[in-house]
């Protein structure tokens, strides 16, 4: 008896997850609201296999999907929120809303061009980096921005995409346990866009999810402690992965 009560103990840290859903759509401040223009899964967990299909757009989502596609001009500041269940906060004072701060990493936005952003597959799909936010040299990572947003992880879209619709993947990866191979946190988001605009590019250099990334690339298995245990990217630069950021 006295080892099933300390087994059952020891299960219970595992119960209260700090992870992260992206579930709302902003542009130039403007709030589309909750679950509109953008598809949630049903758990916060991460996806932590690179090769995971669900890492171009996460997976198993709260039904029923919205399909509303939110128009932005091209040199719009557009946004996503996160927060720790949908809704936002667990309960009042939430630690680990949007996401614990244990959680440092970086923080990216991908597009992809698509016909109906409403209704597209995620799959197959060759997107292109609009975005990226890593390490600064005061130790904030791009994480800490989020949260110090209240959740929202915002960028300008680049004036030089070309109208159409698009499916805009947001990504954090928590890099806390990433010391040890498929422990960093892959946490994805995909918002529905109709860009405006006079631009014309679709990207460069585009990359498929899964595919992107490799398990072992320097910025998903690494260590991010220094040898004081402070998360500051060991003394060393820290590469964010995935291709370069677009240039207009
Ligand atoms: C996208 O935006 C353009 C320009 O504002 C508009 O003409 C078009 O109807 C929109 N398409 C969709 C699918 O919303
Ligand atoms: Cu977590």
């Amino acid at each position: 008896m006295k080892f099933f009560a300390a087994a059952v103990l020891s299960l219970l840290p595992a119960l209260s997850v700090a992870h992260t859903i992206a579930q709302r759509v902003r542009v130039n401040g403007q709030d589309f609201g909750q679950l509109n223009g953008i598809k949630a899964p049903n758990s916060n967990n991460p996806i932590q296999n690179v090769n995971d299909a669900a890492m171009a757009c996460n997976s198993n989502y709260r039904q029923p999907t919205s399909t509303q596609v939110i128009n932005v001009k091209a040199g719009d500041k557009v946004g996503v929120l996160w927060g720790h269940v949908i809704g936002g906060a667990q309960f009042a004072n939430d630690p680990d809303h949007p996401i614990a701060k244990s959680h440092k990493g970086p923080t990216m936005f991908y597009m992809a061009k698509v016909d109906n952003a409403g209704t597209a597959s995620p799959n197959g799909l060759k997107w292109f980096k609009v975005h990226e936010d890593g390490l600064d040299g005061s130790g904030q990572w791009g994480v800490d921005r989020m949260i110090n947003n209240g959740g929202w992880q915002d960028f300008t879209l680049p004036s030089c995409v070309a109208p159409g619709n698009y499916l805009l993947r947001a990504e954090i990866i928590a890099l806390h346990s990433a010391s040890k191979p498929g422990e960093a946190q892959f946490y994805i988001g995909c918002a529905q866009i109709n860009v405006s605009g006079s631009g014309t590019k679709t990207g460069d250099q585009t990359v498929s999810f899964p595919g992107a990334y490799s398990a072992s690339h320097p910025g998903i298995q690494v260590s991010i402690y220094d040898k004081q245990g402070k998360p500051l990217g060991n003394g060393t630069p820290y590469q964010i992965p995935g291709p370069q950021v677009m240039k207009c």
